[in-house]
């Protein structure tokens, strides 16, 4: 089966890669163009469709997977939210995606987040399975890291006890309790009932 990656982000790239190389039936096409999709800011699962169609167009044989995802923060009404990709700003740098978050908790003690990943695999005739996936945790109050990408550098999940960042962790150990591991993990078993 060959599934087109309907993403132009090379670090989520990287992760679904290595988080999927565990089946062999698989073909993983990465898209060597770019296409500008313009996204909504309504909800995960539309946006993650918009980009699996709009690609589908372009490879109509293909099965298209796409990633939505976004952090939500807990004292802030869940934002960034849908919108984590441009909160700072359309063009802002993920540095300026932090700084603004950073500033919005000044004096907030409560600072419980979580990062959500759906994933969702288009047929070629059309047919749309997503699944959902979260990893909770805490914002810190400085960032740490220089692995991942967005911002894991200030976000602690509960399973390393809040000690150190999702950009402090290796790929493997983000691979392994990440939002997007576990959409995939659905994934997975979708494509384990389907045999493909
Ligand atoms: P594509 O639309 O091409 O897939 P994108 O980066 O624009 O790439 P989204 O629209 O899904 O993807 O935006 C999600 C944003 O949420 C992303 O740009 C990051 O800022 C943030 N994000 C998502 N997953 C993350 C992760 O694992 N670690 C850190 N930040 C993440």
């Amino acid at each position: 089966m060959n599934i087109l990656l309907a993403t132009q982000n090379k670090r989520k790239i990287e992760e679904i890669t290595a988080i999927l190389s565990s089946l062999s039936s698989i073909n993983i096409i990465i898209p060597s163009q770019s296409l500008d999709i313009p996204e909504g800011d309504r909800s995960y699962i539309e946006n993650a469709l918009l980009k699996a169609k709009a690609w589908s167009k372009l490879y109509p044989d293909h099965y298209i997977l796409a990633d939505d995802s976004g952090l939500e923060v807990f004292a802030l009404d869940n934002a960034p939210g849908v919108i984590s990709a441009e909160y700072a700003g359309k063009n802002a740098t993920h540095q300026e995606h932090i700084d603004k978050l950073l500033l919005a908790l000044t004096d907030i003690t409560n600072r419980s987040a979580l990062f959500i990943s759906y994933i969702l695999l288009l047929s070629p005739q059309q047919e749309i399975f997503f699944s959902r996936g979260e990893c909770y945790g805490n914002i810190t109050t400085k960032q740490s890291g220089n692995k991942g990408f967005g911002y894991d550098p200030i976000f602690a999940p509960l399973q390393f006890n809040n000690q150190q960042t999702l950009a402090d962790l290796t790929p493997e150990q983000k691979n392994s309790i990440s939002h997007r591991y576990k959409a995939l993990t659905g994934l997975k078993d979708y494509l384990q009932y389907i045999k493909v």
